[in-house]
């Protein structure tokens, strides 16, 4: 074995690559983003005390946290970014830890490994094999420790883009440190670190609420829109990831070039926005979730631009055409530097790629509804009541998550397909690829797909789903008509899941498969005190939902 990950959906036989990643990630990369991980919780040891003591270094923050969101599947596959950050992140520890003597703090004897080693760049990778998700070897420990580490991923994800807009919260940070430092204590039962995945939750709805609050007072909040899915006759960028900073940017700076953008993936929602609304180039989605980018960049013709994850290993026919910018990366592919002294990025040579390409291919026509997150949902409240009171609405599921490749996915188009005429759909996440062009009509004007926005937009269903327990009077959340059926595939999925069970909610559905990386008795704990389940099949599963 020379590697091993089981971090996402399509592990390799459902338990783990250890040769090469499904994702196309290599063994080398998968082995230093795994002596990336042991080095942030070798410092975050430190950061804890440091914190204890009144020494907070907003630079091993945000270097925390973007080393853990450039460990996301999909993000980055480039073997020389890894070293870097592992490099900056042992002169890191090193500064923290002089810092806490200088303020006459005493360094304990016995830390931990991950606290004191060092080794020259050339030998990380050696290094790197002893320190792997592998290493814990009791089962149970392993499941729990990397569940925390998977959910703290996706806090941290979720954390930098809240951050771009200057949007932070210290206990956030706080509580990453806290959480990355306890996976290496082996003082720590199974109960201690069920207790910290739980902990993880309230700090994924915290880290959700943030990001809402930064991107609807920055942006506005989304609204009912109408999303063009065809194209038109300019050269043009896509751009696909997270990043709606980055969007902005790009657009600012493509006004008036004669080039166009289109979304793709995860950026579709930016449409909702009002303040996306007033750029004439601006001009719609084009194809579909992530795992569609190989035939989708190949006819886009024109260059397209990754903010976040998710990338696939480019082809060939169209790697010229890629630039990544932030955490994503890829050898070969142009990089766009980030943002130096409160100035843009520069996006010039982008733009002068495109004018020299072709316009995009066409591959559908037509228009997508979106833009319903909390605010606009809300403001039709007396309406969706009215709905369900009446017994027009007998249901709602919400099938927010991820999309991806596998074709045992297809469940969702199938399941959305077989849902009776009177249940309707809150998605958030690329998942809404699989039924957001089905046609699924409305009820009495409500679309029957609601869909609240990026992954990170599930915080609205929340809302959504508090508010209408307010509305009806009901004590727990759990009475309230709402299914659950979510689609996973990468480590924001798994803090999305985890803030769900920190607001209360239940008997959660899962799929298309359950996590590699839950051990028989974690998911027995999970099934035990959350009703967590699986998928069966579409047929069986619509019964169950609806009996
Ligand atoms: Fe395998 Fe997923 Fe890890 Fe990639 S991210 S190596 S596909 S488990
Ligand atoms: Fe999609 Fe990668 Fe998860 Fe943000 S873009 S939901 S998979």
């Amino acid at each position: 074995m020379s590697m091993f990950c089981y971090q996402c959906q399509e592990t390799a036989k459902g338990t783990g690559c250890t040769i090469k990643g499904v994702c196309g990630k290599t063994e080398n990369v998968a082995n230093l983003q795994d002596l990336l991980i042991y080095t942030l919780k070798g410092i975050s040891i430190y950061a804890v005390q440091a914190r204890a003591m009144n020494i907070v270094r907003p630079d091993v923050d945000k270097f925390i946290m973007e080393s853990l969101f450039s460990t996301i599947t999909n993000a980055n596959f480039d073997r020389s970014r890894f070293v870097d950050r592992i490099q900056e992140g042992l002169t890191l520890r090193e500064m923290l830890k002089q810092e806490i003597i200088k303020a006459g703090g005493t360094i304990p004897a016995n830390l931990n490994d991950a606290a004191i080693w060092s080794a020259p760049a050339d030998d990380f990778e050696k290094k790197a094999v002893a320190v792997g998700v592998l290493a814990t070897e009791n089962e149970d420990v392993r499941s729990l420790r990397e569940l925390l580490t998977y959910g703290l991923k996706g806090i941290a994800a979720y954390a930098e883009h809240a951050y771009t807009l200057e949007h932070k919260e210290a206990g956030i940070f706080a509580f990453i440190e806290k959480a990355l430092a306890a996976t290496l204590d082996d003082s720590l039962a199974a109960g201690d670190l069920v207790g910290l995945v739980l902990e993880a939750g309230k700090y994924g709805v915290d880290v959700m609420a943030l990001l809402d609050t930064a991107n609807t007072t920055t942006y506005g909040n989304p609204e009912l829109t109408k999303v063009n899915i065809g194209v038109r006759n300019n050269p043009a960028i896509l751009i696909s990831g997270h990043d709606l900073k980055d969007l902005e940017e790009l657009l600012i700076q493509t006004q008036g070039s004669g080039v166009d953008v289109y979304t793709h993936g995860e950026m579709l929602p930016a449409h909702y926005y009002p303040a996306f609304k007033k750029y004439d180039n601006f001009v719609g989605n084009y194809g579909n979730a992530w795992y569609k980018q190989d035939k989708e960049f190949d006819s886009f013709n024109g260059p397209v631009f990754l903010t976040t994850n998710c990338l696939v290993p480019p082809k060939e026919s169209y790697k010229d055409r890629v630039y990544t910018t932030g955490v994503v990366g890829f050898e070969g592919v142009k990089h766009i530097a980030d943002r130096e002294d409160g100035k843009a990025k520069d996006f010039s040579a982008l733009i002068a790629h495109a004018k020299s390409c072709p316009a995009p291919t066409e591959i559908e026509t037509g228009e997508i509804i979106g833009g319903f997150a909390h605010n606009q949902v809300l403001a039709l409240a007396d309406k969706v009541v009215a709905a369900v009171k009446s017994g027009a609405i007998k249901r709602f599921f919400v099938m927010a998550g991820c999309d991806g490749r596998m074709k045992s996915r297809d469940y969702y188009a199938d399941f959305a397909k077989a849902l009776p005429q009177d249940t309707i759909i809150l998605t958030a996440g690329c998942a809404k690829y699989k039924y957001n062009k089905l046609n699924l009509g409305d009820i009495g004007g409500i679309p029957r797909v609601l869909d609240a926005g990026q992954c990170n937009d599930s915080y609205s269903l929340a809302v959504i789903a508090l508010k209408l327990k307010e509305v009806f009077g009901l004590e727990d959340i759990n009475q309230l008509p709402i299914s659950y059926n979510i689609a996973w595939y990468e480590q924001k999925a798994v803090i999305v899941l985890l803030a769900l069970l920190h607001l209360g909610v239940k008997n959660i559905h899962l799929g298309p498969t359950l996590p590699g990386f839950l051990s028989p008795n974690v998911v027995k704990v999970l099934v035990e005190n959350f009703g967590i389940a699986g998928i069966t099949n579409v047929e069986d599963d619509v019964k169950m939902f609806m009996a």
